[in-house]
């Protein structure tokens, strides 16, 4: 009687011995990534990120999300920044400098949208496989450009000389590594003619751009990368790069995600704001500390499961 009772069904027997299989599976598929070095970019992608220092992530983030983004911007770029809520806070201080696109901090300790992005898994595919899985977040910047905001001069870009470890770009043994990257995930789609550009190339260039090469140059020096709302431009910030005066009635909302490698870091002091960190997740908090090169965050290794 207590046999039959514990005996298992011979269809239950097989699902067992499927599900054991498929775990198996699965092990070994992330051990042979973990070997690879980069499971997470395929050889296209390599190939384009290295040859132009940027990827499109085409329709990485939700309309959803991408919808309450934009109203959470127009909400907060209408208040001065005395009336922000704590903690977010101007880049630069908006009133001094009008016409700078004002770009709102911390974002994420008030909205879980924007903590939600900084973990979005088309991103942090790319950002781990670049930052050989030892990346920390450093900052989040909610951006507004309107018609009356200025352009952004061409910055970055390497001329030969030593390479600043903080900012620096590399490309061997069939991998890329990079220090320092930026997520410019927009809200809005972009037409051809404004909004975000670059030079190809200019992230592992040897001799020095000439002082006439402007944002305002065309294909083949300079890419203006037109996106739609939802799409993310993710470049090393190695790369020049700048924006183009905006053309729009409707201003250009933008996040900036940055992320560096935990150990050489742009931004050393921007671990997170331990006042505010019952506002985030453990996960989260983790992602944004500095950590040795040998360590790997326990938000990787969940990270590298999910994505295996
Ligand atoms: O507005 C843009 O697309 C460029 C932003 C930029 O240059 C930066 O975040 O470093």
């Amino acid at each position: 009687m207590t046999l039959l009772i514990c005996r298992p069904a011979p269809g239950l027997v097989h699902l067992i011995k499927a599900l054991f299989r498929l775990l198996v599976l699965a092990r070994i598929r992330i051990e042979h990534n973990k070997e690879k070095g980069q499971p997470m970019l395929s050889d296209e992608e390599k190939w384009f990120f290295d040859l132009h220092g940027y990827l499109v992530l085409k329709q990485a983030v939700a309309g959803e999300d991408v919808r309450h983004m934009v109203e959470l911007c127009d909400r907060w770029h209408a208040m001065d920044d005395s009336e922000l809520p704590a903690p977010l806070a101007s880049y630069r201080d908006a009133n001094s400098k009008p016409t700078t696109p004002r770009s709102i901090n911390q974002v994420e300790y008030v909205e879980q949208v924007f903590a939600d992005l900084i973990l979005n898994r088309e991103i942090m595919r790319v950002v781990l496989a670049l930052t050989d899985n030892c990346p920390q977040h450093v900052g989040t910047a909610l951006t507004a450009n309107t018609k009356d905001s200025d352009d952004l001069a061409f910055h970055g870009g390497l001329s030969g000389g030593i390479h600043n470890p903080a900012n620096d770009y590399q490309a061997a043994d069939g991998r890329i590594f990079a220090t320092f990257l930026n997520a410019g995930v927009s809200l809005v789609d972009v037409p051809p003619g404004t909004g975000f550009v670059c030079i190809p190339g200019s992230h592992k260039s040897y001799f020095p751009r000439p002082d006439h090469i402007d944002i305002y140059d065309g294909s083949p020096t300079v890419d203006n990368v037109s996106v739609k709302a939802g799409d993310v431009v993710l470049f090393t910030e190695a790369l020049c790069h700048g924006a183009r005066k905006w053309t729009e009635d409707q201003p250009r909302r933008s996040v900036f995600v940055r992320y560096t490698t935990s150990y050489a870091s742009w931004s050393p002091g921007s671990a997170p704001l331990e006042a505010y960190r019952h506002r985030i997740s453990e996960e989260l908090y983790e992602l944004k500390q500095v950590a040795s090169f040998r360590h790997r965050k326990k938000v990787v290794e969940r990270l590298l499961q999910d994505l295996a």
